[in-house]
């Protein structure tokens, strides 16, 4: 079964200081990714990872100062984001895992409904590579705009038919209600996205699990269907193994 896995910004970086990879942390994926192809080489892999402080401050930077990311903004966001590319794609090749970077502003012009070119993402996953794709910033017409490794996890499942979604997040999995408000917060699992986003409680949890209904609902709104997602604590050593092998996890485990 093909897979693609979103690795989040806020674990392969360190979200409040600027340009701060969690490089033990890298690496220690990249070898759980490894041992899992070892066992499994037929199984194709796809990774998408996310800006963390590498991507995220630079465009509010730049929105801030002057309402828009012009070339100067535009050129510097790639630049660092190609550099995390670079830091994660190391780590893979140090642990043997044929790695290949997709640079997505090279292969999309829309950020709404996948306006993306992954012929060549297919062609490398059915040889065996493992492309690498990530949040990015790209031209949609002659607007620059920033388009979500969390989206482009679900324009790779639509177009190329994937059946499981891995997301690798700094939380223990997808919470009815904020964790860090709410002691009897529970984390919801074995359950369809349309149930857990009647659920949970979207305006009482804006950042914790706000962020993460987002990215569940979107897979409804592309109309994506018979896909198990898993939503897993990507510090717990071994989980990311886990979920790869359909084993127990610290997480949320559920289907669209
Ligand atoms: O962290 C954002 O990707 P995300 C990428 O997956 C940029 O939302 C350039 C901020």
């Amino acid at each position: 079964m093909s897979t693609v896995v979103k690795l989040g910004g806020s674990v392969i970086t360190r979200k409040n200081e600027p340009f701060s990879a969690r490089s033990d942390t890298i690496y220690e994926l990249a070898e759980e990714i490894s041992n899992y192809l070892r066992e499994n080489k037929k199984h194709g892999l796809l990774l998408v990872h996310g800006g963390g402080s590498f991507g995220h401050p630079l465009v509010r930077e730049c929105l801030e100062k002057i309402g828009y990311v012009n070339t100067q903004c535009f050129a510097r966001v790639a630049f660092y984001m190609d550099l995390l590319n670079h830091l994660v794609t190391e780590a893979l090749l140090a642990s043997e895992v044929p790695a290949v970077r997709i640079t997505p502003r090279s292969i999309c012009w829309g950020v709404n409904y996948g306006e993306c070119d992954f012929g060549v993402v297919g062609k490398l996953m059915s040889s065996g590579l493992v492309p690498v794709l990530y949040g990015d910033i790209i031209l949609s017409g002659s607007e620059s705009r920033v388009l979500s490794g969390d989206d482009i996890v679900w324009y790779l499942t639509r177009s190329l038919g994937l059946k499981k979604v891995i997301f690798v997040t700094d939380v223990n999995g997808v919470y009815d209600k904020d964790p860090k408000l709410h002691k009897d917060a529970r984390v919801l699992s074995n359950m369809h996205v349309s149930r857990v986003l009647k659920e949970a409680s979207f305006w009482e949890v804006p950042d914790v699990t706000g962020g993460m209904l987002n990215k569940l609902r979107k897979s409804l709104l592309l109309g994506i269907k018979d896909v198990k997602i898993y939503v897993i604590n990507g510090f717990v050593p071994g989980n990311l193994l886990s979920a790869l092998e359909e084993k127990n996890v610290v997480g949320s485990i559920l289907w669209v």
